[in-house]
């Protein structure tokens, strides 16, 4: 399908300010959204694969902000509030990659998400997507109030999240519900926009590491726990070779927990239709 999405994919990008209505605090947050609509979850962005392009990065917000596409040591691009900015993506091997904001309130408040490289097809294999974050709403709260949080303080990130959701409405996001047909191949496109890493453990299956920015070494394991580092893009394959409900979930047990109550967090399920 879609020749034209796959050729130009989303040609712009909204750094936006609102409130993440889907935690009880409801915290104030930067997001990159598709459209100058407010949505509490980045957009994703998807290119050709070995294909030079550009992207329109519009900063909707009222603090000027530092783009950049995350991949190694990158210079980022100031963007004045109100101002946009054409970005240069290079040409990229197949891939899930980081793009998003490199400033500390930027990055504090959670406008980054990532770039799918050569990924999107005519639906086969399925194509679904994780943003991994960790969050310290005391923290979350310093930068809104445009105090930068004490450096030396010790990170105790209290929610973890999925495409900016937490388990259980995971399961309501169609990108974070893996939901296929026995017998399908899917791919994943997972992304760790967060402070610390996140170790995947797939229940009932293994998954192969189809790429990896931070990991090369890995591609071609398969494995059921998957370690996905901080900074780092991974895409992997998963074959439905049995029916039933699996659960996936970070193995570090805090972060199956949303404000320290099991189960929440990083946590989502495979659903394989018989
Ligand atoms: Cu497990």
């Amino acid at each position: 399908m879609l020749a034209t999405m796959l050729t130009f994919g989303q040609d712009s990008l909204f750094i936006m300010r609102g409130a993440w209505d889907q935690i009880p605090e409801a915290p104030e947050v930067l997001r990159l959204n598709a459209s100058a609509d407010w949505s509490e979850q980045n957009a994703v962005f998807e290119r050709e694969a070995a294909t030079a392009s550009n992207l329109v990065v519009v900063n909707a917000d009222t603090t000027s902000h530092v783009w950049a596409l995350l991949i190694g040591e990158t210079d980022g691009i100031t963007i004045e509030p109100g101002d946009t900015a054409v970005v240069d993506l290079p040409a990229l091997p197949m891939g899930t990659y980081r793009l998003g904001l490199i400033d500390g309130e930027g990055i504090g408040l959670g406008a980054q998400s990532m770039l799918q490289v050569g990924l999107q097809s005519d639906g086969d294999p399925v194509l679904f997507h994780w943003n991994l974050c960790d969050w310290e709403t005391q923290q979350m709260a310093s930068w809104s109030s445009g105090t930068e949080p004490d450096p030396t303080a010790a990170y105790v990130p209290n929610y973890f999240s999925i495409n900016e959701q937490t388990y259980p409405t995971t399961l309501e996001d169609p990108n974070a519900l893996v939901s296929v047909a026995l017998g399908d191949t899917c791919w994943i496109a997972v992304a760790n926009h967060g402070q610390m890493d996140h170790v995947l453990h797939f229940h009932g299956f293994h998954v192969e590491v189809l790429s990896s920015n931070l990991q090369p070494a890995r591609i071609g394991w398969s494995k059921d726990t998957v370690p996905v580092k901080k900074g780092e893009g991974m895409t992997v394959q998963l074959v439905a070779n049995q029916a039933g409900i699996y659960p996936v979930h970070d193995h570090n047990l805090i972060a199956v927990t949303n404000a320290g109550f099991y189960p929440g967090g990083m946590l989502t399920q495979i659903i394989v239709d018989p």
